[in-house]
C-alpha cells in the first residue's frame, strides 16, 4: 500500500513490475536481495523474465549476471534460470532449475564464502555492479529505507550499483522495522578499523540501509509472502545426530570447556540443523544465545520458550506456520532478534572473538576430516558452501553432520577420500553421524581415521573402510596420512557405473 513509501521524492518513481524490469538490459551485472529464501524481490526478476522469454523469440540473446546474498527462491532463480537469462550467478543457490543450467554447463557458478562477497565487490574482483534489485519493508520520508526479512548484501548492492530498483512489500511485516543492524564501518584494507562487537547481541550500526534517492530508477509495490518452505519433522536419523551431539555439549560442559550456557550458536538450513534446535529446546542448557546467518524454525521456537536469549543473523527462512508467529509477535522477537549484513553476520573476525560453536551440514567426509558440502561425486553442485566455511575456520568448535549414507543407503557419507575439498581436516574438528560422534581435535590423522571409522561410518561400510585404511597403512607409502593413490576415489567410480559405492 502507499502508506509504505512515505518519501515524496520516491513516490514518483513508483511503476508497474513490467516497466522497471524494462530499465534492465542484458549483459548487465545485477544485484539482487535475497537469503535463504527471504527478502528477494518477487515481481521485477519475473517480468525480467517475460522480457528475456519475448526477446528470445525475437532471436536475441538476452542474459545478465546475478550477484544476490544466498539461495532466493523460484520467483528469482527459478524464473531467470527457466528461460535461460543467468549468464553468471554468485554466490550461494539452491534452485532446481539453477542448478541443473549449473551443471548442464550452460550457467557459470562462482561459489565463494559469504562473508567475501561484498568485499569482493568493494574491491572489483567480480566487475562492475550496474543495477540494484532490493526488496525493502517500507521507505522512510527522508528516503532512508526499512529492511526486509533479509539483509545479505543489500547494503553494498546499494552502494556499488549505479542505479536501485526498490520493491516495497507491504506483504512484509511492518514491524520489522527496529530489529535491524546495518554496519557502515566496513573498508578496504589497509588499515581497516576493529569492528567493535564482543557480545552476539551488541549493536553496532543503523537500523536503515541509506540510499541516495536519486539512485533510485523505480519502485515497485508488492505484497507477497516470501518463499516460507516447510520443514518435515526430525526424523530418527536427524533425532539421533541431535542426541549425539548434546551429549558431546554436555561432556564439555562438564569438563568445564564450554560455559554453562555453551558459547554463541550458528546453525546450518535444512532438517537436521533443526533437530538439533529442537533437542536443545529440550535439553538442559539456558540462557543460550545464537550469532548465526539464518533463523529457522528451531531458533524461533527456541526463543519463545526462553531457551535461547538472543539472536543475531542476517535472514529468516520459517516455515508459513513460523513466520505468522513471527508476524503476530513481532514487538517480542524485535526484542531477541538482530538481522545484520551477512559480511558481519558472516565475519571472520567476530566469529573468532564470540568464539562460536558452528554446526554445518556436509555431503561427505573422508577418513581424515577432509569435508566437501558441495559437490555431489565430486562433480555435480549441490547448492554452495554459504557460511559454512566462514563459521568452520574462525569457530571455537566446528561440527559437520550427516546421515552416515544417502540414496537409501547406495552412498557412504564416510569415504577414503572426499571427491571435493570445501573444509579441509585443519578446519574440521566435529564429525556426527546417526552411529556417533568423533570428536578429532588433538587427534593425528591416523588416529582420526580410526576415530571417523569407528565412530561415524554405517556399518555398512565400517570393514570396507578398516580394510582400506589398513591397506594403506601396510603399503610402506607415507605414514602420515596413508592412502591408496589408484583407490581413494574408487568408492565415488563405483557408484557413477553401478548405481552402489
Ligand atoms: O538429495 O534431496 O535429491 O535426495 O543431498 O541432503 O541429507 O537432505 O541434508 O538438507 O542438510 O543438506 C550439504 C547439501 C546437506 C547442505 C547439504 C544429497 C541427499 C539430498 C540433501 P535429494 P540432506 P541437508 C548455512 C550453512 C553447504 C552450505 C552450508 C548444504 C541432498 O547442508 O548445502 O552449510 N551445505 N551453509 O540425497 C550424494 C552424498 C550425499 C548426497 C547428501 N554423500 N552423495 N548425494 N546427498 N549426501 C546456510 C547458508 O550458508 C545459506
Amino acid at each position: 500500500t502507499a502508506s509504505r513509501i512515505r518519501c515524496p521524492q520516491l513516490r514518483k518513481r513508483i511503476m508497474s513490475a513490467h516497466d522497471a524490469a524494462a530499465l534492465i538490459p542484458s549483459g548487465v551485472n545485477v544485484g539482487m536481495s535475497g537469503f535463504t529464501g527471504a527478502g528477494y524481490p518477487k515481481a521485477v526478476p519475473q517480468a525480467l523474465a517475460d522480457h528475456i522469454r519475448a526477446a528470445r523469440a525475437r532471436d536475441e540473446r538476452f542474459r545478465i549476471s546475478v550477484w544476490t546474498g544466498a539461495s532466493t527462491a523460484p520467483e528469482l532463480d527459478g524464473a531467470l534460470a527457466e528461460v535461460d537469462g543467468i549468464e553468471l550467478r554468485l554466490p550461494y543457490q539452491s534452485d532446481p532449475t539453477c542448478r541443473q543450467r549449473i551443471n548442464d554447463g550452460q550457467m557459470e557458478y562462482i561459489d565463494i564464502h559469504l562473508s567475501h562477497v561484498a568485499q569482493y565487490a568493494w574491491s572489483g574482483f567480480f566487475g562492475k555492479l550496474d543495477i540494484a534489485v532490493v526488496e525493502v519493508a517500507g521507505v522512510l520520508e527522508d528516503g532512508r529505507l526499512i529492511p526486509s526479512s533479509s539483509i545479505g548484501n543489500n547494503k553494498t548492492w546499494i552502494d556499488q550499483a549505479d542505479k536501485v530498483i526498490l520493491e516495497v512489500n507491504s506483504g512484509q511485516s511492518a514491524g520489522l522495522e527496529g530489529m535491524h543492524d546495518i554496519y557502515y564501518g566496513t573498508a578496504l584494507p589497509p588499515r581497516r578499523k576493529p569492528i567493535q562487537m564482543t557480545a552476539a547481541d551488541d549493536r553496532i550500526g543503523e537500523q536503515y540501509l541509506i540510499c541516495p534517492p536519486e539512485k533510485v530508477i523505480a519502485v515497485v509495490e508488492t505484497d507477497a509472502p516470501d518463499r516460507n518452505s516447510r520443514f518435515s519433522e526430525p526424523d530418527d536419523t536427524s533425532k539421533q545426530i541431535a542426541r549425539h551431539l548434546l551429549h558431546f555439549f554436555e561432556m564439555e560442559v562438564e569438563k568445564k570447556r564450554l560455559p554453562q550456557n555453551l558459547l554463541p550458536l550458528q546453525s546450518g538450513v535444512g532438517n537436521i540443523a533443526n533437530a538439533v534446535m529442537a533437542g536443545l529446546n529440550e535439553g538442559p542448557f539456558e540462557n543460550l544465545t545464537a550469532y548465526t546467518e539464518v533463523l529457522q524454525d528451531g531458533m524461533l521456537a527456541m526463543l519463545k520458550s526462553g531457551k535461547l536469549s538472543k539472536a543475531s543473523a542476517t535472514a529468516f527462512s520459517l516455515s508459513p506456520e513460523a513466520n505468522q508467529e513471527l508476524s503476530d509477535n513481532i514487538d517480542f522477537y524485535r526484542e531477541r532478534i538482530i538481522l545484520r549484513t551477512q559480511e558481519i553476520s558472516n565475519h571472520p573476525e567476530v566469529i573468532r572473538r564470540l568464539g562460536i560453536i558452528a554446526m554445518n551440514g556436509m555431503i561427505e567426509a573422508d577418513i581424515y576430516g577432509n569435508v566437501n558440502s558441495t559437490h555431489v561425486m565430486g562433480s555435480r553442485i549441490m547448492n554452495g558452501i554459504g557460511g559454512s566455511g566462514d563459521f568452520a575456520r574462525n569457530g571455537y568448535l566446528s561440527v559437520f553432520m550427516t546421515p552416515s549414507t544417502a540414496k537409501n543407503g547406495a552412498i557412504s557419507a564416510i569415504v577414503p577420500m572426499v571427491s571435493h575439498v570445501d573444509h579441509t581436516e585443519h578446519d574440521v574438528q566435529i564429525v556426527v553421524t546417526e552411529q556417533g560422534l568423533a570428536d578429532l581435535r588433538g587427534l593425528a590423522p591416523r588416529q582420526r581415521a580410526r576415530r571417523i571409522i569407528e565412530n561415524c561410518a554405517h556399518p555398512d561400510f565400517r570393514p570396507k573402510l578398516l580394510d582400506y585404511f589398513e591397506r594403506a597403512c601396510a603399503s610402506g607409502r607415507g605414514m602420515h596420512t596413508p592412502h591408496l593413490l589408484g583407490e581413494a576415489l574408487s568408492w565415488h567410480q563405483r557408484f557413477e557405473e553401478s548405481g552402489q559405492m
